[in-house]
């Protein structure tokens, strides 16, 4: 039997925090989350109706790491995450209506409907990527350009699974991040499992961003990933002390996700009880209740949200099933394939 790895969360004064942060603010938090909730179970019924095609992996259970990531940091740093990237998309400006599009594989998409569900992007959010870990060195690069044009107030933030901790890609990146002084977050986002595979059987130490960080002799954080201002405040802390220092930090974020890996993984391999339980903390639900507490909404007012975020993705599938496809003429286009050469 794996042993269970006790977490040290940062501590976090919540009460202050909803004080400070205020009403408007956390309900237009408030109505993220639940605008990326919305947005992916009703395209899981898209995908049901096969209106979507090819890979489609949720966010749902996550959302209150990258809300507070962006929240605290603003949409103009250098986002980077893995094909897990619905929310970051619409945290960093893209469109319901673009986003669907995409999903649909439309002219009109994100990606010109050539992407699809994992390789979403915004002015700011570098990509979906597919290979699992394969992004790291991009956001070293980034860190590193901001680094060389010296820009002091911007960091690259670089999201990633607790199933890519073990791939080179990821030490090579923390390696010379840590070598060069780059400005970069790390953000372990640990749902506790890569695919079917048990973050405790996957690997041999943990925590991680404690492990990880001693290796490369960086700081670390450890952040409860369910509850809104225990990332708040994780985030808030890290920004500031990388944009003072330029040393990269390692994050854990430790959350779990509410679906299987896939749109097409039954999720055998974790019982009924435990997902049951994951969902007692749906972030959501946390966050509603600390703004319950603090009179800052009332369940009617968060019904209503739920109906807005609703209307605006039916009219994002709408606008997604009248758009047209791409056209096969332009097939070629926005590829990058060396010509062919005698050589
Ligand atoms: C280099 C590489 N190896 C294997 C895969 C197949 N694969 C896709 S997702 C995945 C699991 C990744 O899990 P994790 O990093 O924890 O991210 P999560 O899906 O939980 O967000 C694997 C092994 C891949 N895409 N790339």
């Amino acid at each position: 039997m794996a042993k269970e790895i006790q977490h040290n969360f940062l501590s976090v004064d919540k009460a202050s925090l909803l004080k400070s942060l205020g009403k408007e603010k956390l309900r237009a938090v408030l109505e993220q989350m639940v605008l990326i909730r919305q947005l992916e179970t009703r395209s899981e019924a898209g995908y049901q109706q096969g209106k979507i095609g090819g890979f489609f992996h949720a966010y749902m259970g996550q959302e209150a790491i990258q809300t507070a990531a962006v929240e605290v940091m603003g949409m103009h740093q250098w986002w980077i995450t893995t094909y897990r990237c619905h929310a970051l998309a619409l945290l960093t400006g893209a469109t319901p209506d673009e986003i669907m599009a995409e999903f649909y594989g439309k002219v009109t998409g994100n990606a010109k409907g050539r992407g699809g569900s994992m390789h979403l992007y915004t002015d700011t959010l570098l990509g979906g990527f597919g290979i699992v870990g394969g992004h790291l060195p991009i956001a070293t690069g980034a860190a590193f350009s901001i680094k060389y044009q010296n820009q002091k107030d911007k960091v690259a933030v670089c999201f990633l699974g607790d199933g890519a901790v073990a791939q080179g890609a990821v030490h090579e990146s923390l390696n010379l991040a840590a070598l060069w002084d780059l400005p970069c977050i790390y953000v372990v986002e640990n749902n506790q499992w890569g695919m079917g595979t048990a973050v405790n059987r996957a690997l041999a130490a943990q925590p991680i961003a404690e492990h990880l960080a001693k290796a490369y002799g960086l700081e670390s954080m450890t952040l409860d990933g369910m509850d809104f201002f225990n990332c708040h405040e994780g985030f808030s802390q890290a920004f500031e002390k990388v944009k003072k220092t330029s040393r990269p930090i390692i994050i854990e974020a430790v959350t779990e996700r509410f679906r299987g890996h896939s749109i097409s993984d039954p999720g055998l391999y974790r019982s009924k009880e435990e997902l049951e339980a994951a969902k007692l903390r749906d972030p959501i639900t946390l966050l509603v209740e600390d703004m319950k507490g603090a009179k800052m909404i009332t369940d009617e007012e968060f019904e209503q949200m739920k109906k807005a975020a609703t209307e605006k993705v039916k009219a994002a599938m709408k606008f997604a099933d009248e758009s047209p496809d791409p056209d096969v003429a332009t097939l070629e286009e926005g590829v990058f394939a060396p010509e062919d050469s005698d050589g």
